[in-house]
């Protein structure tokens, strides 16, 4: 670890006036001004491992669902999780110096700030997806791991969520909590290995058609299906086209069908099928099928929170533990419907928290088992070491209860508790489907959605614009939220709610009403109180 060698190797901003933020997904822009933020990302992460103790950090190169001329960039924390809150105004703070004597001015009160000893030897682990940008940005990356003498490996191609799983396993190798063999291998043996045990003795469903973006799910999805007979899961991947310049998520993945509430064009679809999407690194998922009448219909993160919820709270009944409480977070987007099923039907308990994945995870962390789903389909469960143990330690007095128990003993292997996982949550719905001999209409059956439209609204400042009550409420600018409280009152089952969004520039509209004229109206009447 040398400043004078992070002082002279610093890579030159691309443009003067960028300004570099790490926000809810890491630092993410288009790739061309993302050079000096790699450099600068190795030197963080080397900080971030010396204050742990040495623990292994990751850093994932990725946009996600974002076009292919993006690119972004995030760390793990030693559990998989995602960098701790407090550290982001670091890497903001670094990202932004633009000359070695700031940058080593920046590190220089990271070090006395966190009390870290420069000499404690650092670990990272690093991949990406299948950008076309993304081998000139590892080379930076590995520039400033390198003058921070941190010892580094990089993984290469990976989903998100392996790379989530690797540096878990790595931590906790050796441990009483060992979460697994850090390999793309032990990846696969793991979640191979509990789906068999999920669905033994249940006959395998229909075929599953999965797009996968055109990005790096479709290569590990090709190579985890190895590890399963064809008898045992039956997948048809489409939209695999990862060498193809320019097909990244174009028409394409979880956030196409999401947003557009359509199948991608490349899909041929039939009544009966059954279709899921991933995004571009393979951390979200979501379902989708046509009826009967040829309809679109669109099972999302909160039909597979909700699915998760009921299959779990049955089984945990059945094997007779009830000490084990499960609860469900959401997040404002959530349809309403989802919510009034959970609340009124599940009987479930839902907290609502801020958009974004940390806040989503730390809440469902203070439940025996938590639930948690965006509903654009990044969501997964955490079980708590109490509950671990529970499943674990408690003794089967029939053939029933028995079976309960080894069923959440298989979720607990089969569900990726890092992070959200396309693959992992397929199969996890893929369980529940199986092990209720559901057609995806079947699954549908829970609610019915209240129509609803999500709207990009651009504005000129899109920072003046503050919520609280989990980003419910406008506080900032004043006379805001009374206004869209006024125009909401005028719809039926009408609930809509305005924010920043802290991943593109614009604010985002979210809108809901009994019908879909009401509900285009009422986004229409919001977004134009917000213009
Ligand atoms: P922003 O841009 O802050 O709305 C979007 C998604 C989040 C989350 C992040 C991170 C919506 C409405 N928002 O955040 O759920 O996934 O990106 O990628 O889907
Ligand atoms: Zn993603």
């Amino acid at each position: 670890f040398s400043l004078e060698s992070i002082k002279n190797n610093i890579v030159p901003h691309k443009y003067e006036d960028f300004v570099y933020a790490y926000g809810t997904a890491g630092f993410r822009s288009k790739a061309e001004v993302l050079d000096s933020v790699m450099y600068i990302v190795g030197i963080l992460a080397a900080l971030r491992s010396k204050k742990l103790n040495g623990a292994t950090i990751g850093v994932m190169i990725t946009a996600s669902h974002n076009p292919e001329e993006d690119n972004g960039v995030k760390l793990v924390d030693p559990r998989g999780e995602m960098l701790e809150q407090s550290w982001e105004g670091y890497a903001t703070k670094m990202a932004n110096a633009k000359d070695g004597e700031s940058l080593v001015q920046a590190v220089n009160e990271i070090i006395s700030a966190q009390k870290i000893n420069i000499e404690t030897p650092a670990s990272v682990i690093y991949g990406h997806d299948t950008r076309p940008s993304c081998p000139d940005l590892v080379k930076h990356l590995e520039s400033g791991l390198q003058v921070s003498g941190a010892q580094a490996k990089n993984y290469g191609v990976l989903t998100t969520p392996m790379l989530h799983y690797l540096v878990r396993c790595l931590n906790t190798a050796g441990t009483s909590d060992a979460y697994g063999e850090p390999s793309a291998e032990g990846y696969y043996k793991k979640l191979s290995d509990a789906y068999k045990t999920a669905v033994k003795g249940y006959a395998r469903l229909s075929p599953l058609t999965v797009d996968c973006a055109n990005g790096v799910g479709a290569i590990k999805l090709r190579e985890f299906i190895q590890h399963i007979p064809e008898e045992i899961l039956a997948t048809n991947v489409i939209n695999d086209q990862t060498t193809t310049l320019g097909a990244l998520n174009k028409n394409c993945g979880a956030d196409y069908v999401k947003t557009n509430q359509r199948a991608p064009p490349t899909a041929t679809i039939a009544p009966g099928d059954r279709f899921c999407s991933y995004d571009g690194d393979a951390d979200r998922i979501v379902y989708y099928y046509v009826d009967k009448d040829n309809v679109f219909r669109l099972l999302d993160g909160d039909k597979i929170a909700g699915l998760a919820a009921m299959f779990i709270m049955e089984l945990v009944n059945d094997a007779g533990i009830d000490s084990v409480k499960v609860g469900v977070v959401q997040t404002a987007y959530a349809n309403g419907s989802s919510t009034r099923y959970l609340e009124k039907v599940l009987k479930v308990p839902v907290s609502c928290v801020a958009t974004g994945v940390k806040h989503l995870h730390h809440e469902a962390e203070k439940y025996d088992i938590g639930v948690y789903f965006e509903a654009n389909g990044h969501g997964t469960v955490l079980f708590s070491p109490a509950a671990l143990n529970t499943i674990k330690t408690t003794e089967a007095k029939t053939p029933a209860q028995n079976r309960a128990l080894q069923q959440l003993s298989a979720l607990t292997e089969l569900i990726n508790q890092t992070v959200g996982d396309a693959i992992s949550d397929m199969l996890l719905v893929e369980t529940i489907l199986t092990n209720r001999q559901w057609s995806l209409d079947a699954w549908d059956q829970a609610y019915t959605d209240l129509p609803n439209r999500l709207v990009k609204v651009v504005v000129a400042d899109r920072t003046i614009f503050k919520t609280t009550n989990a980003e419910r409420q406008v506080v900032e600018p004043a006379g805001l939220q009374a206004e869209i409280d006024a125009i909401v009152a005028k719809y039926s089952n009408g609930r809509s709610f305005v924010r920043a969004s802290g991943t593109e520039d614009a604010v985002r509209v979210y809108a809901e009403a009994a019908s879909r004229a009401e509900t285009d109206e009422l986004a229409y009447k919001v977004a134009q109180a917000v213009y």
